[in-house]
């Protein structure tokens, strides 16, 4: 498998909570390099289109609420294997049913408010890298 690369976000919940630099340490520690990273504080207009593929979701007005709440830190990440390395590391949506060592086992609370993310398919990591970075802000 070729080098690739996916987008993470350290969400409001681990901002805040000051997980920010453990979440980066653990991810350059399984091997993940840091191409593109900046914090930004979403509207919820920007929330809403970064999350529209679940807008018919019940649960869309809540996430939306939860990914404005507070600053995030928005991640390009290269490695092997990317997209499918950083799902593992992070571990299952709902922290209860993650791993243990997981990013959302070690630092997310529930289904909702999950600490990190990651892209699900190559397809949506170039989608999503391209919301938060013009290609100048990607040093490989
Ligand atoms: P994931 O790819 O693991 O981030 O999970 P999904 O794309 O299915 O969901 C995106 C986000 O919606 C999750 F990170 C948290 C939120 N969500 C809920 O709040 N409730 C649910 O039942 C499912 C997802």
């Amino acid at each position: 498998m070729a080098l690739q690369r996916t987008l993470t976000m350290i969400k409001p919940d681990a901002f805040a909570d000051g997980n920010s630099g453990a979440i980066l340490a653990h991810l350059e520690k399984a091997g993940f390099k840091v191409v593109g990273m900046k914090k930004l504080h979403l509207s919820p207009v920007q929330a809403g289109a970064f999350y529209a593929v679940h807008k018919e979701r019940p649960f869309y007005g809540e996430l939306v609420e939860f990914m404005t709440e507070g600053p995030i830190i928005a991640a390009c990440l290269e490695k092997e294997d990317a997209v499918k390395a950083l799902r593992d590391t992070m571990g299952a949506t709902n922290p209860a049913e993650a791993a243990e060592g997981t990013l959302r086992k070690l630092y997310g609370a529930n289904i909702g408010r999950n600490a990190t993310h990651g892209s699900d398919s190559a397809e949506n990591a170039a989608i999503e890298t391209a919301f938060f970075f013009s290609g100048l802000e990607l040093v490989g």
